[in-house]
């Protein structure tokens, strides 16, 4: 049976772990959060995302999968660790050099390195190449390197990292086709092989992708505003043409991917990577642009002392995750402002910051409904029955639920 020790086990390292366990793996889950690592080998552990925490209870009790604070030798090693941006939105790499310090004493000739952290293009070869080095081993040959960027999409992860395609960057050839032994006994989608930093720069690129076209999106719907123009009905009657796909706009783009990833490239290339910039740029600042628009929608009706109530803080639909998150800092800036703001949301829990109410209570009496997060929970919701518990009639639907069938 093979070892794998995995080196962070957030969102990406956890299920992956699960994975690998089922699949006949004995996994060493390594994180240095030791509430995180006491509770798993409780079987007590819980998660946001969907079916995990119930997969990591049976994992662990199987006895293949046991979580420590530090590493131990193993055939193949995975670093799922963390890269925030730091205040200059440039990667904060401390997470990567660490995992890869606290590996490299239990190196052997043989085995298989993997870095599946978002990086900036060259961070396998320039950073963590010469960490490994320091084993005495030479990479690519005696020891084995790659980058394997994950992909998954929280609220699906556990589905997605089984069926999406993988792209794995080796070091050198011999390296990938390592891996992909490894990944293949899980993976349905294809396996693509490259080399490490195509591997690192095409999983910026996916996020920036989606960033850029969200951009568009937003930036469309800021242009249908100040037109008196439905957005949701220029970009449906847009989508009709057989070659344009908009995506949806909303209140600014949160997680902790789409939001921060393009400013690795950003990083790496400023004079070249314009778009990507100003796309980020739109982005963060819809929650400031849907502020003004309350605001100036509340001083049209002559509204004093307006009572908002906020449907939604999470960064998206179907979460509980409040990272980055646009809806939140929307309605952070709305009580700065001094309006009285009334917020719930139905995947929320143990939330300290301000009271959340339930749906009833958020509505009864406001002036003006503030639909941040399209949670179906939300969708399923008739707007006329809403407005009628309402004082006021101002509707701002961020996500377009409603005001997309007008
Ligand atoms: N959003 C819109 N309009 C849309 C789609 C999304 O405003 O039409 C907003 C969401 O509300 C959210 C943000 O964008 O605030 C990001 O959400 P998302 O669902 O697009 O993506 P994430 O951040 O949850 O996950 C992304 C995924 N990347 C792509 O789809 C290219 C996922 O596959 C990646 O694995 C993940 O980032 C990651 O970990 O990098």
């Amino acid at each position: 049976m093979k070892k794998i020790c995995i080196i962070g086990l957030g969102y990406v390292g956890l299920p992956t772990a699960c994975i690998l366990s089922l699949k006949g793996f004995k996994v060493i889950g390594v994180d240095t959060n030791s509430k995180l690592v006491k509770k798993l080998n409780q079987v007590d552990i819980g998660a946001i995302e969907p079916g995990l925490a119930g997969l990591a209870n049976a994992t662990i009790r199987s006895d293949r999968f046991i979580a420590k604070l530090s590493p131990e030798e193993a055939d193949i090693f995975m670093i799922c660790v963390a890269t925030p941006p730091t205040n200059d939105n440039k990667a904060d790499l401390t997470f990567v050099k660490d995992a890869a310090k606290s590996i490299s004493p239990y190196l052997r000739k043989g085995n298989l390195v993997v870095l599946e952290s978002t990086v900036p293009p060259g961070t396998t070869e320039e950073i963590v190449k010469p960490i490994l080095e320091k084993s005495g081993l030479r990479i690519g040959g005696e020891l084995h390197l790659v980058y394997c960027p994950e992909r998954v999409l929280p609220g699906n992860i556990l589905k997605e990292l089984v069926e999406n395609d993988r792209i794995i960057g080796g070091i050198d050839p011999e390296s990938a086709e390592l891996a992909k032994e490894v990944y293949g006994s899980f993976v349905e989608g294809e396996i693509y092989l490259t080399d490490t930093t195509t591997a690192e720069m095409a999983k910026l690129v996916e996020n920036s992708f989606r960033d850029v076209n969200i951009a568009f999106a937003n930036e469309v719907s800021r242009v249908c505003d100040s037109l008196d123009l439905s957005v949701w009905k220029v970009i449906e009657l847009a989508n009709k043409h057989p070659r344009v796909s908009i995506v949806k706009p909303g209140p600014g783009v949160g997680g902790h991917c789409v939001a921060v990833d393009p400013f690795f490239i950003v990083q790496k290339a400023p004079d070249e990577a314009k778009l990507i910039k100003t796309a980020r740029w739109v982005n963060d600042s819809m929650p400031d642009y849907i502020v003004k628009k309350v605001e100036r929608a509340v001083k049209a009706a002559k509204i004093k002392s307006a009572v908002i109530a906020c449907l939604g803080i999470t960064y998206k639909a179907g979460t509980g995750d409040l990272r980055r998150s646009p809806a939140l800092k929307i309605v952070r800036r709305l009580r700065e402002k001094g309006y009285t703001v009334r917020a719930c949301d139905p995947y929320v829990r143990n939330f300290t910051e301000f009271p959340l109410f339930s749906l009833e209570e958020t509505v009864d009496g406001a002036d003006c409904l503030l639909l941040l997060v399209d949670h179906k929970e939300f969708k399923e919701i008739k707007l006329d029955a809403l407005l009628k518990k309402m004082r006021g009639s101002l509707i701002i639907d961020t996500r377009g639920i409603w005001l997309s069938n007008e």
